[in-house]
């Protein structure tokens, strides 16, 4: 008996978060060519990778990968967004103006969640600077004083860099900021919750790019009004 369509691309979904949690590069390469092929959304397709790639964290906490996993995982997820990046420009595709200033912060190298946030801002319309991965704090003002950014928008995936999160708010605040001491600052990473947010003292938290277009949305509204 044939499945249903949606079992079907349940289960095609299903297959490519398990060839990335297993680090199987050609299949989950394979995969998502056909998922594209089938007329699958480019957004569910990155989402089942980041499910994924949350596995391949797991795994490497419980010691069952080591820090080859977590950059071969990186790779894997970067041609991943190679391949759908023009069906996701596409699908994100909308109107907006503003400028945001992006960047992973100090001690942290992370940078494929930043560049898909980047991607999608771009897609709507938004200009970003984006200052790059281990950025530190006076960079960040800088750029700002120079940019007159609408929003700043700081990333960060280990823990240890949260600090430097807060470090970068604490300058921006600061009086010698000038105007940048008003800029909303919305920050992101998949380990960010309500706790860090309110730790580093950012206006916003998210753990998804799309969530992060209608924050600088609403940001953009409000600022209209
Ligand atoms: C790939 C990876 C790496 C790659 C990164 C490659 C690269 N160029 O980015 C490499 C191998 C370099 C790496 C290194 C390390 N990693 Co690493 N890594 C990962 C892994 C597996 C995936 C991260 C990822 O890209 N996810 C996919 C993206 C799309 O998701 P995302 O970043 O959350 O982004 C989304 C949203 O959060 C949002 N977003 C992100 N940023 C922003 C910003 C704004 C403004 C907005 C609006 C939105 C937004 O948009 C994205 C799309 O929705 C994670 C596991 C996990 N569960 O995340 C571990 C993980 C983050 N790493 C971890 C660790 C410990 C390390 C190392 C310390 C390991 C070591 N011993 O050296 C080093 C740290 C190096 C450093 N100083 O930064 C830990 C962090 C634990 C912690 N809480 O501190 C994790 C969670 C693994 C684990 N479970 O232990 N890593």
């Amino acid at each position: 008996m044939s499945e249903r369509p949606d079992n079907e691309a349940a289960v095609r979904l299903e297959a490519i978060a398990d060839a990335v949690a297993r680090l199987d590069e050609r299949v989950a390469l394979t995969l998502v060519q056909d998922a594209l092929a089938a007329g699958e959304g480019p957004l569910r397709i990155i989402r089942s990778c980041e499910s994924g790639l949350r596995q391949v964290g797991e795994r490497y906490e419980r010691r069952e990968y080591y820090l080859s996993g977590l950059i071969m995982a990186g790779e894997i997820f970067r041609r991943v967004v190679g391949l759908t990046q023009h069906d996701l420009e596409q699908e994100f595709a909308g109107t907006a103006s503003g400028l945001v200033l992006l960047g992973t912060v100090s001690g942290d190298i992370h940078d494929i969640g930043k560049n898909m946030a980047a991607l999608a801002l771009r897609a709507f319309g938004f200009t970003v600077v984006d200052l790059g991965v281990d950025v530190p704090a006076h960079r960040f003002v800088q750029a700002a004083q120079e940019h007159a950014p609408d929003v700043v928008g700081l990333s960060a995936l280990v823990s240890a860099s949260y600090s430097a999160m807060r470090d970068v708010i604490i300058a921006l605040r600061a009086p010698t900021a000038g105007p940048a001491r008003v800029v909303p600052v919305v920050i992101g990473g998949g380990t960010i919750d309500q706790q860090v947010a309110t730790h580093v003292g950012a206006d916003y938290w998210t753990v998804d790019a799309m969530e992060g277009v209608r924050i600088c949305q609403r940001v953009m509204q409000e600022r209209s009004r």
